[in-house]
């Protein structure tokens, strides 16, 4: 059964200005959801801080709009509490990129089974446009007394560095093609991360869409042989390397679509699986914690080992 994607919608106002990226990503999502049969109870957004982290307001599922640059660990915790759960997390640039990029490099380390999507306009949004993490140097916004003196960081290379085992990058004004990527990275079971080029017409007037227009293409298009699949650990140094050689050597270029799939390591889940067994089939968050009114968590027993003795 395939659900309406108007069944994800709320009756929210949608607060963003007009023409802004984030309208697109929401409608990917709406779409990608109805078409992988989301259940909503049994699905989570998380999101930080900034104009895009408003968006659990706007997708009839379960929602935690949390702290700035936090919502990676708050996702972590839920999924691990729960791992039958869909858990996405949906920030900006500033947030994932900025305050939360430690957050950013452990979850490719852990790979855990979470989808990551990056609403990256280049700006903070929400706090009038400064200059993001993604904002390359030199670039002057309108917002800026000067032009930017920092270097910009590569989520995608970072997270090629880091070990997110899906990575992809969209466009936020091509919704079709978006949602097909976000249903691939939410199917992926690990890590994954969609950067989503998103316009910003109030703050970010120098990468415009025709900015955007004028660089973007599509691997599968440009190369219709290439394959983003990593199958053994020994492969993925190999296939960054032919990312780099192939993607990376215009820099007036920017490449689109599925960049890697690596189905060669254990989730975190899996992990945990193999030092804590039963852990899958008997996770936290779905033990009983209270029986007839009387609590089956003992903080004796849990903390036996850490009690003062007087
Ligand atoms: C701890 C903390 N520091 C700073 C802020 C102010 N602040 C709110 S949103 C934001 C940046 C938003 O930029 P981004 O994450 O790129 O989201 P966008 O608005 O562009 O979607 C900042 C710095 C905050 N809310 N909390
Ligand atoms: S300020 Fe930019 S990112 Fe924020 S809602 Fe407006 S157009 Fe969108
Ligand atoms: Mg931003």
């Amino acid at each position: 059964m395939v659900r309406n994607w108007i069944e994800y919608r709320t009756d929210a106002w949608v607060q963003w200005c007009p023409g802004c990226g984030n309208f697109g990503i929401l409608t990917a999502v709406y779409k990608a959801f109805a078409e992988l049969d989301l259940d909503p109870k049994e699905t989570v957004v998380v999101s930080g801080i900034g104009c895009s982290s408003r968006i659990p307001y706007y997708i009839n599922v379960s929602g935690v709009h949390t702290l700035h640059g936090r919502p990676i660990p708050v996702a972590t915790g839920i999924k691990l509490a729960n791992p039958r759960l869909t858990v996405v997390v949906h920030s900006g640039d500033g947030d994932l990129l900025g305050i939360g990029m430690a957050h950013f490099v452990a979850l490719g380390r852990r790979n855990v089974d979470l989808t990551v999507i990056l609403h990256d306009n280049a700006v903070y949004g929400l706090t009038k446009g400064q200059a993001g993490p993604t904002l390359p140097a030199w670039f002057r916004t309108k917002a800026l007394r000067a032009p930017n003196y920092q270097d910009a960081v590569e989520p995608v290379l970072i997270a090629l560095a880091s070990g997110y085992t899906f990575i992809a990058r969209a466009y936020a004004y091509h919704a079709e093609r978006l949602k097909e990527i976000i249903k691939e990275a939410i199917k992926h079971k690990g890590s994954s991360l969609v950067q989503v080029l998103q316009p910003c017409p109030t703050y970010n007037n120098v990468m415009t869409p025709k900015w955007y227009e004028e660089r973007i293409f599509y691997v599968d298009e440009k190369y219709p042989d290439y394959d983003p699949t990593v199958k053994a650990p020994e492969e993925r140094d190999r296939k960054i390397a032919e990312i780099l050689d192939k993607f990376y050597k215009d820099p007036n270029k920017i490449p689109l679509g599925i960049l890697l799939r690596d189905v060669s390591k254990d989730t975190f889940e899996e992990r945990i699986e193999k030092i804590i067994p039963g852990y899958l089939k008997n996770p936290p968050g779905l033990r009983p914690t209270d029986l007839d009114g009387k609590s089956l968590i003992k903080p004796e027993e849990v903390f036996r080992d850490r009690l003062v003795k007087a």
